[in-house]
């Protein structure tokens, strides 16, 4: 929990007080942000509750061994965001809410995002945001089609004494896409960067060009085996349980 919602407040109290964490969920109307808190704090689906009303719940948690203060606000803004000061200097992180079958609430989440992301750079502090496609159910009628989610992808690589190129190199090539070699980053307007196993140190100003953030896919439970090899030390001390941290990287200051 703590790396999760890195800005998480600990509690007033003594060293085992709950860390309180605020949590805002936002999108459009009928996305099901009423039935994800409800499901989520009753640990089942009801659908009877009234889903226009906009309240914050409350849930004690068990996060990595760690007490949680929970705080959730079910936000309910009549079309685009409105009055959104209620949230934004309030929660801690963010989940945007759209409904598989809509393409209108996939298109309005990118309101929130971008709100989100102005707050950020305003108040110099970024907040967790994750974006989670709701009623998976209804995934059958899903009007965006994945080919379209993405419109521009480029990929930059370090350089290798092989001539073919590192594999993602290689991957690239075969798939048709625009191929940089660092430090040519080339020169398009992008939303997110994603970095794996780079191995170079990102400038403020490269971090600062993508406005949803830059991620980093690091293939170890971070803390565990950070640094360049972790999966060769994952292997080789006989981890039976792995995984992988996605992290927003922020500019060394
Ligand atoms: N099939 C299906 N329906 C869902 C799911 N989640 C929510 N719904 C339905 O979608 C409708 C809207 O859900 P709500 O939770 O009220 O949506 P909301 O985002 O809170 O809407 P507002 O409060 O008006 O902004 C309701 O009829 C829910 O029962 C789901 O996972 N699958
Ligand atoms: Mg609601």
């Amino acid at each position: 929990m703590s790396s999760v919602f890195g800005k998480a407040r600990a509690g007033s109290g003594p060293q085992s007080a709950p860390l309180e964490v605020n949590l805002a969920i936002l999108g459009r109307r009928g996305a099901g942000k009423s039935a994800l808190t409800v499901k989520f704090l009753t640990r089942r689906f009801i659908s009877e509750y009234d889903p226009n009303l906009e309240d914050t719940y409350s849930s004690e948690e068990t996060v990595d061994h760690q007490p949680v203060h929970l705080r959730v606000m079910d936000t309910a803004d009549p079309d685009t965001p409105r009055n959104c000061e209620r949230y934004l200097n309030w929660a801690h992180a963010f989940l945007v809410v759209y409904s598989m079958d809509s393409r209108q609430s996939f298109e309005d989440s990118s309101s929130y995002l971008e709100l989100l992301a102005l707050h950020a750079k305003e108040t110099q502090r970024s907040s967790p945001a994750l974006l989670l496609g709701n009623k998976l159910d209804m995934a059958q009628y899903r009007e965006n089609k994945e080919e379209e989610l993405i419109e521009n992808l480029e990929v930059v690589t370090v350089p290798s004494p092989s001539p073919k190129g590192l594999p993602v190199k290689q991957y690239a090539v075969q798939s048709q896409l625009p191929v940089y070699e660092w430090p040519d980053v080339g020169s398009g307007e992008y939303d997110v960067g994603v970095v794996a196993s780079f191995g170079r140190l990102l400038s403020e100003a490269l971090i600062l060009k993508f406005p949803y953030g830059m991620l980093n896919v690091h293939p170890s439970c971070l803390p565990r085996w950070r640094g360049p090899a972790p999966i060769i030390h994952t292997v080789l001390h006989g981890d039976t349980i792995t995984g992988v941290t996605i992290m927003q990287i922020r500019p060394k200051r």
